[in-house]
């Protein structure tokens, strides 16, 4: 697998303080903000700050800190939001996951009933 990180993706310029962004929660490995184009009352974006391209590539290669701190924003995430009736994690990956951004990110959506996970091809 090819996990070729281009840092001039714009979650790395968020990242830079480059582009503005709704920060949710911050710590030393990760960042969440609201999507700019959310789906749900809750639509939040958990990326780690380490350049890795998608969910198989964090997995594979952050360290341990790093997947610690990512999933500590994501109970920080979950504590925070209105999502006690439940919520969706995804991370949509490369071309079939139609992934837009290519640094890894968890969407935690929520706020609405979300209906089924896909709908038919
Ligand atoms: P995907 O890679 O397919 O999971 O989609 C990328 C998501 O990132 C999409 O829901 C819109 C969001 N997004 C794209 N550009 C920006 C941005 O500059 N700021 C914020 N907050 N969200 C963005």
């Amino acid at each position: 697998m090819d996990f070729t990180y281009d840092p001039e993706n714009i979650f790395a310029k968020i990242l830079r303080g480059e582009i503005p962004n709704d920060t949710v929660y911050e710590n030393d490995h990760a960042l969440a903000f609201r999507d700019i184009n959310p789906q749900a009352p809750v639509h939040v974006l958990v990326i780690p700050k380490g350049p890795y391209v998608s969910l198989d590539h964090f997995a594979a290669e952050a360290a341990p800190e790093e997947q610690l701190g990512f999933m500590a924003a994501v109970a920080e995430v979950c504590r925070g939001e209105a999502v006690a009736n439940g919520f969706r994690a995804l991370s949509n990956t490369r071309r079939d996951g139609v992934q837009e951004v290519p640094h890894f990110h968890l969407h935690i959506i929520g706020g609405r009933p979300l209906g089924r996970m896909l709908s038919p091809a």
